[in-house]
């Protein structure tokens, strides 16, 4: 008898992708592929992919995609959720896309309600320019654009965007989970398959915040990168729910 112990999800083109080698925006990939997968929604499904490193994210998921303006993916997921509602819509966005120029989209989906899903990756840069200053840089951490270690008295205080959203009272699943390690990464796949669930059973906004390494801009090994969201971002960002409706709580409990 022959036992199955790797299998490449169906939902992810079967390609090289072009991040950097370490970087979690691949771990992240997979896990979502894998629920679109187990959920069986492919057909139905449309990414809104962002600016930063994910950019090409819609060559490498095999659902419908759609590319937005920095920042603006959850406006245009809420108008194609709106004019598609049996479509499940998800935005896939990084901190400087959803936490700099995207705040306001963000915040005003999440209080509308809005029926869609967002997978949001914080490595507390920006990636894809050179690894500038981001809002979720953490106090003290050199970037390019604070090369003496970012300053609160000069650039203001990182934003914890899981417990603004989960404040909002038009969200309905809002969780924070990491990929440092194996058995966070099993928790963020069952948190990114809650989400969709949500979605599915009409229940309104969900958000799952992913801690990530971006080894090439913060100067790092992969697995020194790894042990730097732990060491450094897991005691900032802490893990776990913020917000989770009665009727989400249903619906894993049916799980
Ligand atoms: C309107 C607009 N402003 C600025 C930029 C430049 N820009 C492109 S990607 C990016 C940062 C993206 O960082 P993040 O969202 O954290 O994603 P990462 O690259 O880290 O995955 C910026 C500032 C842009 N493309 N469009
Ligand atoms: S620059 Fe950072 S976020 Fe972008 S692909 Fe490379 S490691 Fe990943």
């Amino acid at each position: 008898m022959r036992t199955v112990v790797y299998q490449h999800p169906q939902a992810l083109e079967n390609i090289s992708t072009h991040y950097c080698p370490g970087c979690t925006h691949g771990i992240a990939h997979r896990l979502i592929a894998e629920v679109i997968d187990e959920l069986g929604i492919q057909e139905q499904t449309i990414l809104v992919a962002p600016v930063g490193c994910a950019v090409f994210a819609y060559d490498y998921f095999t659902v419908d995609g759609v590319e937005a303006a920095h920042g603006r993916a959850p406006a245009m997921a809420t108008g194609i959720k709106r004019s598609l509602p049996d479509r499940i819509v998800f935005t896939y966005q990084g901190d400087g896309d959803l936490a700099a120029i995207g705040t306001a989209e963000i915040i005003h989906a999440a209080a509308r309600g809005e029926n869609i899903t967002t997978i949001f990756i914080n490595n507390a840069i920006y990636g894809m320019t050179g690894g500038q200053m981001a809002p979720t840089s953490l106090p003290d951490q050199r970037t390019t654009s604070s090369p003496f270690g970012r300053n609160p008295a000069i650039a203001g205080n990182p934003i914890r965007m899981t417990e603004l959203i989960a404040a909002i009272e038009g969200s309905a699943y809002v969780v924070r989970r990491s990929l440092h390690n194996v058995r966070e990464i099993r928790k963020a796949k069952k948190a990114i398959k809650t989400a969709f669930r949500v979605q599915q059973a009409g229940l309104g906004f969900a958000m799952v915040e992913l801690l990530s390494a971006c080894p090439t801009n913060w100067g790092l090994s992969a697995p020194d990168a790894l042990k730097w969201v732990e060491e450094h971002m897991v005691p900032y960002y802490p893990l776990g729910d913020y917000k989770v409706l009665d009727a989400v709580k249903a619906l894993e409990d049916r799980e």
